[in-house]
């Protein structure tokens, strides 16, 4: 089962920390399993290593393994760089320290942790031969981090640190956020409109629709799915008018044509904006769209790599939109899967996609950076509404929007 949850609400924590400090042997440690090999020869690791795990009552997690940081000449360059991708994309990071103390290199990793904004858990491993010194302890506390005694081998304080990892869980990892749970009463009725065209997987839906018809289930409506073709006639043949209608954006025009104006409409997308990432900031960015020049380059951000499709979404559609709806002469990137471009500066807007694969926190990570840099960013079904007309429409379910409009 640990497996199969989807990797965008698994907490990643990435246990980074000097050669030989004892990364490997505290993930089989913490996972009771011996799958991450261990040796005392310095660079065992040499590359980043997932290991899934249940840690309880938290749920679901992924430990990354990674390689030693204070690697030397050009291969130790890469792989440094590949441990600051993974630190990058976690939740939660554990400094491991061994028997070498707090030294330059546990320093720099810190001041890399705090840079990247990561809850941080400092264990000072190998407690049998070596225990930290209070000035040590002392100047962690003082860097905002939490400082633990553990040793991989003898197992102590090794439950104190997966307590310390629920502890350090941003909160949404904590609190269930819902998805639509909160728009909608018991017993209401929902029209889901999901498109069966070339671009659907065979034989199942995708998981952003899976996921919202679950929490319908669990909320105890009413989800009633339907092709776009049929909405016009299943809302006539509905003897209670439904609370909600949610669509793939892709055909939220014709739906929005289609589904009375005092019928509340969002789209599957809009959702996962706001239970991914933060709806507002990304409805703000959408208006960046207005602002675009002949010549201005947007990047497609895609959280992942999938299997383009002939009329594929971020690499056709939301080009053609954007183009037909701006009228003007722009180039589009695509960046798929974990590589986020370091030279945000050269882009004028950043389009991303719904971020199913994600966890929120890298997707809040992603709009602060950002935004940091001045650079607009929206998702694909705030894009998709704004081109279409109809973003005011699919917005005004959400209080939150509401809240910032008055
Ligand atoms: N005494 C003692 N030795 C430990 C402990 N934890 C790990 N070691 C030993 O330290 C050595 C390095 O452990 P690894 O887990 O491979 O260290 P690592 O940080 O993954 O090292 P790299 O992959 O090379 O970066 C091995 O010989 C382990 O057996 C501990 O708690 N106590
Ligand atoms: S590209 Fe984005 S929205 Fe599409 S499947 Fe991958 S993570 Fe999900
Ligand atoms: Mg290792």
């Amino acid at each position: 089962m640990t497996d199969k949850a989807p990797r965008g609400v698994r907490l990643a924590i990435a246990l980074v920390g000097r050669r030989n400090a004892g990364k490997s042997s505290l993930i089989n440690a913490l996972t009771g399993q011996q799958t991450a090999i261990v040796s005392d020869t310095p660079g065992t690791t040499t590359d980043p290593v997932a290991k899934h795990y249940e840690l309880l009552p938290l749920g679901p997690v992924t430990f990354h393994d990674t390689a030693g940081l204070d690697d030397t000449g050009e291969l130790g360059e890469l792989r440094m760089q590949a441990t600051r991708k993974v630190l990058c994309r976690s939740d939660v990071a554990v400094v491991v320290v061994g028997e070498e103390g707090v030294a330059d290199h546990e320093r720099s990793i810190l001041a890399m942790v705090r840079e990247l904004a990561i809850p941080c858990i400092v264990a000072f491993n190998k407690a049998d031969l070596r225990t930290p010194t209070a000035d040590e302890l002392a100047a962690i506390r003082a860097d905002g981090a939490h400082g633990l005694v553990v040793s991989a081998h003898s197992g102590r304080g090794v439950d104190t640190l997966k307590q310390a990892i629920i502890d350090a869980a941003p909160l949404e990892f904590r609190q269930e956020r819902k998805l639509v749970g909160d728009l909608i009463g018991e017993g209401d009725w929902v029209v889901c409109v999901v498109p069966i065209d070339l671009a659907a997987p065979k034989g199942r839906l995708i998981l952003p629709q899976v996921q919202v018809l679950r929490e319908l289930l669990d909320c105890d409506a009413v989800a009633v799915t339907v092709k776009e073709r049929e909405i016009e006639a299943v809302l006539a043949g509905m003897n209670r008018r439904p609370a909600l209608v949610i669509t793939d954006s892709q055909v939220v025009m014709s739906v929005a044509g289609d589904v009375p104006d005092d019928i509340p409409l969002t789209t599957f997308s809009t959702l996962f904006a706001r239970h991914k990432g933060d709806l507002p900031r990304l409805v703000q960015g959408a208006a960046a769209i207005d602002a675009l020049e002949d010549g201005d380059t947007v990047l497609i951000g895609e959280a992942c790599s999938h299997h383009n499709v002939a009329d594929d979404i971020g690499r056709v559609k939301i080009p053609r939109w954007i183009s037909q709806y701006t009228g003007r002469d722009l180039r589009f990137e695509v960046y798929a899967g974990h590589d986020f471009p370091d030279d945000l500066e050269r882009f004028s807007l950043v389009v991303h996609c719904g971020a199913c694969m994600l966890g929120r926190t890298e997707m809040l990570r992603r709009i602060t950076q950002c935004e940091r840099r001045g650079l607009p960013v929206t998702n694909y079904g705030v894009a998709i509404s704004k081109v279409q007309g109809v973003l005011d429409r699919v917005i005004a379910p959400f209080p939150e929007l509401r809240q910032t409009e008055s």
